[in-house]
């Protein structure tokens, strides 16, 4: 009867690890880096993933530069020969371009397994904040190591052309209200007039 639940124990264990092997993919990389160094990213797949249908890595464009890797979009990964072995890794290098915060997110959709079942793993997403240079500090928008009306025109532009990204969130958004607008360009003007900056 020991034996029995023993058994029972390592086969669900098993099953534990290969399951969340499958989905615990991570973004591999430093978490700071200088101004002009570059960081290698790498998302390990190991053998689990066959085909998906597209691939996107979105970043800040602002503080972080594309170098050279694997292409940043793709889309239909479809190849017959490769799937049973899978994809083990994609590979992206990118520069630090500008005192800040980047996350770099990537989003496959479709994705499929690359084992017999040919199971589908559904839309996969994963994320990683990288600091560059010094950081950011709050309201200072274009990491010029000032906060003042530039800052505050910086957000209402955001906001008038829908061009906020996840980073902005933290930099800009000075009432902590999970939006960015005129609120908070205000609270900027305000924070400059009263010097208290
Ligand atoms: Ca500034
Ligand atoms: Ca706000």
């Amino acid at each position: 009867m020991k034996n029995k639940i023993k058994r029972a124990l390592i086969v669900f264990f098993i099953f534990t690890f290969l399951f969340s092997n499958i989905r615990a993919f991570e973004i591999n990389s430093k978490d700071e880096i200088d101004i002009d160094e570059t960081i290698t990213v790498t998302i390990d797949f190991g053998t689990s993933l066959g085909a998906y249908d597209s691939l996107e890595v979105t970043y800040n464009t602002y503080t972080l530069e594309y170098v050279s890797g694997d292409p940043l979009e793709e889309s239909v990964w479809h190849d017959s020969s490769q799937e049973q072995q899978g994809i083990s890794s994609k590979t992206y290098v990118f520069k630090g371009k500008a005192n800040g915060i980047s996350t770099i997110n990537i989003d496959i959709k479709g994705a499929v397994s690359a084992n017999e079942n040919m199971d589908e793993l559904g839309d996969i997403n994963i994320s990683k904040k990288i600091t560059i240079g010094f950081g950011y500090v709050k309201g200072d928008v274009n990491s010029d190591g000032a906060i003042n009306s530039i800052d505050a025109s910086l957000i209402i532009d955001k906001y008038k052309n829908n061009n906020i990204i996840q980073d902005d969130l933290e930099i800009a958004d000075m009432n902590n209200d999970g939006a960015i607008n005129s609120v908070d360009a205000s609270i900027i003007i305000d924070m400059y007039k009263n010097n208290q900056i």
